[in-house]
């Protein structure tokens, strides 16, 4: 009988999507710039933590956004009055960015120009985790009315994340959301995983986060290329 040959095409494309994330990644130390994949579901407050985080740390770091959540110009534009540089990237519907798509974007602003570069990912819990953007760090957002039990439902996206930003903390008192309960399952999910909880509606817990943002564009200013 004759051999059907099969071909694993999502392996494939997985393969040569690492390959050029692992050059972006290499290119952006080079430049030191910063990229942060900021990863959520639809609505969690990704623009929301972003345009308090440009306000905390604007002074000390130039900023870019690319905006990709939704094909529309609104987060491009909170973005821009918080004081950062935004563009927008449209996806055509796709519902993650690859490596390719985040170079033209990066391409498309000449991210040298930039210590920080933030990719406002697409909101989904599922594709955006399978693909390496190039990024230097992954940050993912839980927000409280999630539930504390998103790790165990979506853990790949906790493991590729180097950050968890629980968000929201101000509506704690109307959700059935354990802080302490988050906490392990994330940790289940990936031990050591840096967890913040914010509420961006009132900046509180930001701080913290420009702390960790400042820390991780230092070391890629710092560490050898090796
Ligand atoms: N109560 C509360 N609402 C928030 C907070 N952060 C964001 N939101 C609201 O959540 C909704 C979605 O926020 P947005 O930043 O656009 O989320 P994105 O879709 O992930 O970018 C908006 O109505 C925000 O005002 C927060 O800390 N507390
Ligand atoms: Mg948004």
């Amino acid at each position: 009988m004759a051999e059907v040959k099969i071909i694993d095409l999502k392996a494939n494309v997985l393969e040569d999507n690492d390959i050029l994330a692992a050059k972006t990644r290499a290119r952006l130390k080079g430049e030191r710039t910063f990229l942060l994949n900021l990863m959520s579901a639809p609505g969690s407050g990704k623009t929301t933590t972003l345009t308090r985080l440009i306000e905390a740390v604007k002074d000390d770091l130039k900023i870019a956004v690319m905006e990709a959540d939704i094909d529309s110009d609104v987060d491009a534009k909170r973005i821009i009055e918080a004081g950062a540089d935004a563009i927008q990237l449209h996806t055509g519907g796709m519902c993650h960015l690859d490596a390719d798509m985040t170079t033209q974007g990066l391409d498309s602003i000449r991210s040298r120009r930039y210590d920080l570069v933030v990719l406002e990912n697409v909101g989904n819990l599922v594709c955006p985790a399978e693909f390496d953007t190039g990024a230097t760090k992954n940050a993912m957002i839980l927000s409280v009315p999630e539930g504390d039990d998103k790790p165990l439902k979506y853990p790949l996206m906790f493991q590729v994340a180097d950050v968890v930003i629980i968000n929201k903390t101000d509506v704690m008192p109307y959700f059935d959301f354990d802080m302490e309960k988050a906490k392990a399952n994330i940790e289940m999910r990936h031990p050591g995983i840096e967890v913040i909880p914010i509420c961006a509606k009132t900046g509180e817990g930001i701080d913290k986060l420009a702390d960790w943002i400042r820390k991780e564009f230092d070391k890629i200013c710092t560490e050898d290329d090796a």
